[in-house]
């Protein structure tokens, strides 16, 4: 075959291989830290379970997916993973799944590998959503999901600081019922009800109208204007005034 005949039958194989987000649904990517739970304990140095700086990185990883090329409506940070609500009709890469995977992916990475100096990967997944009621089922999972690693993750490292061996201490969380765990704690003298909420619930993202003062240099007066800011909720509420929450904020963008 001709090298010419090669490359059409590539780029026909290559194009076919290619998947999209359908038009009409919204896009959820989920990033999430490739083996994290080593990395944690054997390359970084952190607070267990949870840490001042890499709850600040994930954090400030997700405002810089903001400015990423998409249009980003909504962010949610938990753990190791960064969920981005990507607006319906964004066109970015035409919506095709490789790249929005791929290139997540590699921003995301190398952003958290700059600020820890030593090589982490995310990996990304894309996800179509296609009405708003899924979009607040899937944050509500998420939030429930950061709700029960917080506590099982409090509960193995008190174990482990009062010394249980690692398989022990995650053989005994593993049988016990949420309210059993919290009475663990207790008897340790922690009160999870009083700690931080961003470790509980995870942390939000998003754009929020504020009022700046400007200054018209034409009428040489002082000017209230309403920009857009990214905003950081870490004290987010829960299950039934989350789910209105975030229809607020998506109310905003739908059409
Ligand atoms: N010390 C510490 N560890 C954290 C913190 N936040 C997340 N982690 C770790 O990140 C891990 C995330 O777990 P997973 O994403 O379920 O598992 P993983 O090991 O990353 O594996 P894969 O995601 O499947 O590649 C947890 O096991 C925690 O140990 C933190 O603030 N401090
Ligand atoms: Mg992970």
């Amino acid at each position: 075959m001709k090298i010419e005949e090669i490359e059409a039958v590539m780029r026909k194989n290559e194009g076919l291989s290619e998947q999209y987000v359908l038009p009409g649904n919204y896009i959820i990517v989920r990033l999430d830290g490739k083996g994290f739970t080593k990395l944690t304990k054997e390359k970084l140095t952190l607070e267990k379970p949870f840490d001042e700086k890499f709850g600040k990185v994930m954090i400030d990883m997700a405002r810089y997916l903001f400015n990423t090329g998409f249009k980003v409506i909504y962010g949610y940070t938990q753990s190791d993973e960064i969920s981005l609500l990507i607006d319906r009709d964004d066109q970015t890469f035409s919506r095709k799944i490789r790249k929005l995977n791929s290139v997540l992916a590699g921003e995301a990475s190398a952003f958290f590998s700059l600020q820890f100096q030593e090589i982490c990967v995310f990996d990304c997944r894309t996800i179509a959503i296609p009405n708003q009621e899924m979009l607040l089922d899937y944050f509500c999972w998420r939030q429930e999901d950061a709700h029960r690693n917080s506590l099982s993750a409090y509960c193995y490292w008190t174990l482990r600081n009062n010394g249980f061996p690692a398989k022990q201490a995650a053989g005994k969380i593993e049988k016990m019922s949420q309210a059993e765990k919290n009475e663990l704690l207790f008897q340790y003298g922690i009160n999870y009800n009083t700690l931080p909420l961003w470790q509980k619930r995870g942390v939000g993202i998003y754009n929020k109208e504020v009022m700046k003062q400007g200054f018209n240099p034409v009428t040489n007066e002082k000017v209230d204007c309403v920009r857009k800011e990214l905003f950081v909720e870490k004290e987010l509420v829960l299950r039934g005034e989350y789910r209105a929450f975030l229809s607020s904020i998506f109310n905003v963008y739908s059409h």
